[in-house]
């Protein structure tokens, strides 16, 4: 008697496969969250993957304590490392079988299409459903970057970026909705229709969670369009990202007096700030974690968006910490020692009995990307 196969025996339907793009700081990390959460209590498995060009990140840690399965593809971008990216799936697959796979390319990439989703439909077309693409975009960064207020802003070759990130989405969703009043959204909505007539063009908030539902319906049913790809010029993309400083470092705080985890976070943000600010280095996005390492295990996490911004903790610790773990993550549009000597001035600074010893601390500027596969 030949043997029925089990339902788990079965082909797997493909999985959903959803990315999330858009620049450094844009509210990618959050929407990753939210779409994850969403889907969760739909009944949905979820497996979430990370990405950057160091390691040690913030992101990763944020999301898998939220408990979701993630895998991070460290030191490079997916477009460079796609066998990585497959590996990462199939990583997840073995552990939890996700239907749906959302991840979060590095915020200074572009070029997706071609080097991640046509190559993704190309080669594993029947084990994956490609979502349309969606661009986050930070809205007080673009209308600064279209010239439409005034500002700090990057400079022309990391605009390049910016801007073949908007073009090649298939959606553009305007986050952080909750910041802008009616005249400031109605000026970008306008532009960006300019720009790129035709293009779908969302309104969200990850953080208060508006616009989600009918975000969340593209992603979660709608399949990506396929057209030609879009033209990309490699020396101005890999010039652009050069521009670009990266800083990842892991400090160990110890004190024999309890201190406040969160104004220590508060203070070392601004110290960097204010040491970037007279060599003109644009923050692009500047993130840190303060993990308590006695009582209750508290986390501290703040975020800086822009140079002329203030840091915002998006999450505080409760308690006075006598002994923590300082994550710093920081990519601006600055020269790399530049980035070192702001966060080693800042440890410098920590205010007495606070003694603090760095444990990592890798500085670079990313480079050339060189894409795995590329269909046009
Ligand atoms: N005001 C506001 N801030 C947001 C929103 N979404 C994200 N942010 C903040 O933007 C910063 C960067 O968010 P993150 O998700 O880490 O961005 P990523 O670099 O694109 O992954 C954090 O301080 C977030 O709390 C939003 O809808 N409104
Ligand atoms: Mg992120």
């Amino acid at each position: 008697m030949t043997p029925q196969p089990r339902p788990s025996d079965a082909t797997p339907s493909p999985a959903r496969y959803i990315m999330i793009g858009g620049f450094l700081g844009a509210g990618k990390t959050t929407a990753v969250s939210r779409l994850a959460q969403h889907l969760r209590a739909r009944g949905d498995r979820v497996g979430l993957i990370t990405n950057d060009q160091g390691s040690h990140l913030v992101d990763t840690a944020m999301l898998a304590s939220r408990g979701f399965p993630v895998e991070e593809i460290a030191g490079g971008c997916f477009c460079c490392r796609f066998n990585s990216l497959t590996e990462a799936a199939r990583k997840l697959s073995e552990a939890t079988r996700p239907e749906v796979f959302v991840a979060e390319p590095v915020g200074s990439c572009t070029d997706l299409v071609a080097t991640v989703t046509y190559p993704l439909r190309r080669l594993y077309g029947d084990r994956f459903t490609i979502a349309p693409l969606s661009v986050l975009i930070d809205p007080v960064r673009a209308l600064r970057l279209f010239g439409l207020e005034p500002g700090g802003r990057f400079t022309e070759k990391v605009a390049y970026i910016y801007r073949k990130q908007l073009e090649e989405a298939d959606l553009l969703v305007i986050n952080k909705v909750d910041l802008l009043e009616a005249p400031r959204r109605e000026a970008l909505l306008r532009r960006l229709g300019e720009e790129f007539p035709g293009k779908k063009i969302l309104e969200i908030s990850a953080r208060e969670g508006t616009g989600l539902e009918a975000w969340f319906n593209e992603i979660t049913s709608g399949t990506q369009s396929v057209h030609p790809s879009m033209s990309v010029d490699y020396d101005v993309y890999a010039e652009g990202e050069a521009l670009l400083g990266w800083l990842n470092a892991t400090l160990r705080l110890r004190s024999p007096e309890p201190f406040d985890g969160n104004q220590v976070l508060r203070d070392f943000a601004a110290g960097i700030q204010g040491r970037l600010a007279p060599d003109g280095v644009e923050i692009a996005h500047l993130k840190m974690t303060l993990d308590a390492e006695d009582g209750l295990g508290d986390l501290a996490v703040l975020n800086l968006v822009r140079s002329d911004y203030i840091a915002e903790l998006s999450q505080s610790a409760s308690e006075p910490m006598g002994a923590a773990e300082l994550v710093v993550n920081l990519r601006a549009e600055g020269a790399p020692g530049l980035l070192e000597a702001a966060v080693r001035e800042a440890a410098a600074r920590l205010p007495a009995p606070i003694q603090s010893v760095t444990e990592h601390l890798e500085h670079f500027r990313p480079g050339r990307p060189v894409p795995t596969h590329r269909i046009p």
